[in-house]
């Protein structure tokens, strides 16, 4: 009898030692060269052990200690110890925070402080003391302000029509008004008007077309048309996916071409996940490639919360004690 090739999975144990192992080894390559961003790393880190269901693999209050000593005095976050704050990191922070239930554990007005101090008169969000004005910053305030249950710290609505300013004529968004339509850009947009209560704003038939267009003919997803080629990407398997899901056109993407392609990009051996099929994998595209599986509930990855890049049983646990709160 003819052996029968065993399907391609998720390689779930390799992922986990690998996560851990990048986390650990203060040495590696991977290690010193993230130094700059440490909180996001532990964030995609953390998250990604957390759909492994593992996250109990990681020594919470040693995480919750080094989240809270990045934390300046101006009440943001820097990306590690001493480093300036920023509005990047101060998500990272909240998230993570979240992520182990331990919110509680920050003054959250005192980081709202920081959040809003940052909005500009027309609504949008510089990213740091420094003045550059990003929709990823709109979104950064907005989901923070959510987590921490204090949207009414920040003008919504001025954030909400800033955001909307930046939408293009083919249904997507830039990172300011008039700039080019990125998926990135997308998924921070639709990310912030849906936490803004605004995603009926969206011009969903058009944006979801053009979303569904970054789908290339290996199942993998890109950023924009405008590629010299079309150079698809792991990341983009959170920043499209997320959108769509956030559209409920999910449907709209070839879901098993796309885990083709992502399973593709695992290192069988050492375990993580590239961004493209041969190259190194990183903590980042770890996370992203397997949120691009939770898309259909294969591999055991349990939903996401899209608009709030974080599973849906934290959200839901922190919506509930939200709701205990007087
Ligand atoms: C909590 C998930 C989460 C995000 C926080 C930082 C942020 C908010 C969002 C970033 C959104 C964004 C702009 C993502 C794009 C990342 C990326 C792959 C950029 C590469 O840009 P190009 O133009 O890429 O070099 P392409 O693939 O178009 O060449
Ligand atoms: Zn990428």
């Amino acid at each position: 009898m003819k052996a029968v090739a065993s399907e391609p999975a998720l390689a779930r144990a390799l992922h986990r030692s690998y996560i851990l192992r990048v986390s650990s080894d203060t040495d590696s390559f991977e290690f010193q060269v993230s130094e700059h961003l440490r909180l996001s790393g532990v964030y995609w880190g953390a998250c990604a052990l957390h759909l492994l269901g593992e996250l109990q693999s990681l020594d919470a209050a040693q995480v919750v200690s080094f989240v809270r000593s990045c934390q300046r005095g101006c009440g943001g976050f820097g990306g590690n110890l001493g480093h300036d704050a920023h509005m990047l990191y101060t998500l990272s922070a909240v998230q993570v925070l979240a992520l182990f239930g331990a919110l509680h554990t920050v003054d959250a007005g005192r980081v709202m402080r920081y959040v809003a101090s940052l909005q500009r008169p027309d609504g949008s969000f510089a990213g740091d003391e420094w003045g550059e004005v990003d929709t990823r910053f709109s979104y950064c305030a907005l989901c923070c302000a959510s987590l921490l249950g204090k949207l009414g710290d920040i003008d919504v609505a001025a954030a909400v029509r800033y955001v909307r300013a930046c939408e293009n004529f083919d249904g997507g968004y830039g990172c300011e008004p008039g700039g080019e339509s990125h998926a990135g850009q997308v998924f921070t947009c639709v990310g912030a008007l849906a936490i803004g209560g605004e995603l009926g704003s969206v011009r969903s038939e058009e944006l979801a077309w053009w979303l569904c267009e970054r789908q290339t003919p290996g199942g993998g997803l890109n950023g924009r048309p405008q590629k010299a080629r079309p150079d698809a990407d792991v990341c983009y398997s959170w920043w499209v996916l997320s959108a769509m899901c956030l559209l409920r056109r999910d449907g709209w993407i070839d879901g098993e071409a796309l885990r083709r392609f992502i399973l593709s990009c695992q290192d069988e051996e050492e375990g993580g996940i590239a961004d493209k099929p041969g190259d190194l994998p990183d903590v980042f595209h770890t996370f992203f490639g397997e949120r691009g599986e939770s898309i259909h509930g294969t591999d055991g990855v349990p939903p996401i919360d899209a608009a709030h890049a974080m599973p849906a049983s934290v959200m839901e646990q922190l919506r509930a004690e939200q709701a205990l709160e007087p």
